[in-house]
């Protein structure tokens, strides 16, 4: 444990909060502006929510001498993004009640509500409490929501992983009761508060758990603090799962000590040990994760800077947990299958592309919420699953890659549904090409406080001109996974992208290539600080010689490490190695 004097910032509010409390409850009530408390604002995000302003106004207020528009994100936790249609009537209902009428699926399988004034948190909290919905570790040093593979296909081991994501999820949440005070109006109780696992001050930096079924990574399984990967017994059934440790994207632009890595499988857990393996390797993190500098101070430095035999050691003396060998799996991909498939239970599912994960309605100009958002003109995808909602009798299901499952669907409900998806043109996969089905943006501006560069609002134009290039070289039908993000934190998981687009500044982006299709090796920096022309410029002949030069169902991640045109990732800690490429191409 650091020294206190060293603490970061972040620690000492903690510590002082009283359990997540701190001022909130002032900081609601003080109708004098829009904002909270500058405190307040890093207690919340463990209750879920962000202050952000909005950054398309800032100037124009600023010049008018106008406080910044305040505004808040919420995020849900939806383990395994599973909820029923009468939840998914309540989010959207929601949405259009007390956010900015869209919804936002993010990467971690869950919503995002956007634009919320701070009268309104707590309404919306508690018509979430209302269908069974919450909160509680949205954001925050603490487990964030545990996301787990989607695989339809499989139905009953799917259902065995969300069970598991559920415990996982429940088991990590922290327990305070300053939610039910402050938004639920629980009585406020004299007794001391406390927090079994976490204590007073939680854990050094965020934390995240995801499942993969194989042979499907749609999860991204490598980028998580710790990654489970279900492995079957010969009867078919879950016998437990290999644990992979240390997994996390977020680096700095010109910090070479910062990096992203991929979580490393350290062995196999049997299904009666697991919940004690997670929980130990949390243990471990709260106690030796670095509290001085937060950009230190997520679980993948603390196994580098000690070594994964150390891991093992500790979970021996903790816990006497001594994990088995690694078991054989196999990832095909990372992306998702859209359109229908028939689980193994009989039961069909869509799988429907949202683009970008930006659920709305877009008016006859193609745009949503007074212009901010662009999309098909016309296009009623916000109410098309709303009236989805209304007839399903199954569960609607997220991905972490921003699309939405109907699961569940008996073959005789399938042609109510398929009516549905016509009438509104929703999008089974039929409508798009295929790159633009593999792609995927972080959010960005307006609402993103962090963002150098755009992100979700510019990749659905750079992929059109993308679709040209691979249309010219033939390559229509093939998908190579494209990530944008509007800089380096890497919501959208950029590093793990065939083609990797990380902001820099306004119009100007960071490529990189090489990542492995199954989400299995990093990307690799090409180009530096370069805008759309220059990106066609470089990406145009390396399409073309993969068009011509590619071996048998070899992938685009693969071909460009290949034939030398990047340098391969190795491991994290050598992601700035080798960068650029050692002759254009
Ligand atoms: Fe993220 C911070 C959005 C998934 C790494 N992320 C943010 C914030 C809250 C900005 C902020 O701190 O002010 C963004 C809010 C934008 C907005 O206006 O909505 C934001 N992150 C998102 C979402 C919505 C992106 C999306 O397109 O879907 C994803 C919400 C996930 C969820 O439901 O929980 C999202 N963020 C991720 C992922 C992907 C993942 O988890 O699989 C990563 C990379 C994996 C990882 O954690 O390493 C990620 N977000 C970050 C980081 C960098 C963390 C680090 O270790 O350095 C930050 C910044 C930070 O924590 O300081 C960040
Ligand atoms: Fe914001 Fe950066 Fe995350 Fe994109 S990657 S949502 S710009 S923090």
């Amino acid at each position: 444990m650091s020294d206190d004097k060293q603490l970061s910032p972040v620690e000492h509010i903690k510590l002082e909060s009283n359990y997540l409390r701190g001022s909130i409850a002032e900081s609601l009530a003080d109708d004098l502006t829009g904002a909270i408390a500058d405190d307040d604002t890093q207690l919340t995000k463990f209750h879920g929510f962000y202050q952000q302003d909005d950054r398309d106004l800032r100037s124009e207020r600023k010049t008018a001498k106008l406080e910044s528009h305040y505004q808040f994100m919420v995020r849900m936790r939806l383990p395994a993004g599973v909820l029923t249609p009468e939840q998914w009537l309540a989010v959207d209902d929601i949405a259009r009640r007390y956010a900015n009428n869209t919804l936002r699926v993010t990467t971690r399988q869950t919503f995002q509500f956007h634009g919320i004034f701070k009268q309104r948190l707590k309404p919306l909290i508690q018509a979430l409490d209302a269908v069974d919905l919450d909160t509680r570790g949205g954001c925050g040093d603490d487990n964030r929501n545990v996301v787990a593979n989607t695989n339809p296909q499989r139905s009953a081991l799917h259902a065995a992983v969300h069970d598991w994501s559920d415990r996982i999820s429940r088991h990590l949440l922290w327990k305070s009761r300053a939610y039910d005070e402050l938004w639920l109006d629980a009585p406020v109780s004299s007794e001391p508060d406390h927090e079994p696992l976490y204590g007073k001050s939680y854990l050094p930096r965020k934390f995240k758990v995801a499942i993969a079924i194989p042979p499907e990574n749609d999860v991204d399984l490598f980028a998580n603090d710790i990654g489970l990967i279900a492995i079957t017994g010969d009867d078919g059934e879950l016998a437990g799962f290999n644990v992979a440790i240390g997994g996390g994207m977020g680096m700095t632009h010109g910090e070479l000590d910062t990096y992203p890595r991929l979580a490393t499988v350290i062995g196999f857990a049997p299904l009666d040990q697991t919940l004690a393996v997670v929980e130990t390797l949390v243990a471990i993190q709260r106690d030796h994760g670095d509290r001085e500098n937060r950009k230190h101070a997520r679980f993948k430095y603390t196994i580098d800077d000690h070594g994964v035999d150390w891991i093992h050691d500790q979970l021996d003396e903790r816990a006497d947990l001594r994990l088995d060998k690694a078991r054989d799996y196999h990832f095909d991909r990372n992306g998702d299958p859209l359109g229908w498939v028939e689980g193994d239970n009989g039961k069909w599912h869509l799988t429907l592309f949202i683009e970008n994960g930006r659920i709305a309605d877009f008016d006859d100009n193609g745009t949503a919420h007074y212009g901010q958002y662009q999309g098909p003109a016309g296009y009623k995808l916000m109410t098309g699953l709303r009236e989805l909602a209304k007839i399903h009798t199954g569960q609607m299901r997220l991905t972490c890659n921003h699309n939405v499952i109907i699961a569940d669907v008996a073959e005789a409900d399938k042609s109510a549904i398929e009516e549905l998806v016509a009438h509104y043109g929703l999008d089974d996969g039929s409508k798009n090409s295929t790159l633009r089905y593999s792609a995927m943006a972080c959010v960005a501006f307006p609402t993103c406080g962090l963002a150098m560069a755009e992100s979700e609002r510019y990749l659905p134009s750079l992929i059109s001109k993308l679709d040209d290039v691979m249309s010219d070289a033939g390559l229509s039908g093939d998908a190579i996974v494209v990530r944008m993000t509007g800089c380096p934190n890497g919501c959208a998981r950029p590093f793990l992208g065939e083609i990797g687009f990380v902001g820099k500044a306004p119009g100007k982006y960071n490529l990189y290539l090489g990542a492995a299709h199954d989400g299995s090796r990093l990307n690799k920096l090409y180009r530096e600080n370069i805008g759309e022309d220059e990106i066609l410029a470089e990406l145009t002949p390396i399409i073309e010689r993969y068009a011509e030069e590619r071996d048998d169902g070899e992938s685009f991640g693969d071909f460009v490490v290949r034939t030398g045109i990047i340098a391969e990732t190795t491991e994290g800690r050598f992601f700035h190695d080798n960068v650029g490429s050692p002759e254009p191409a």
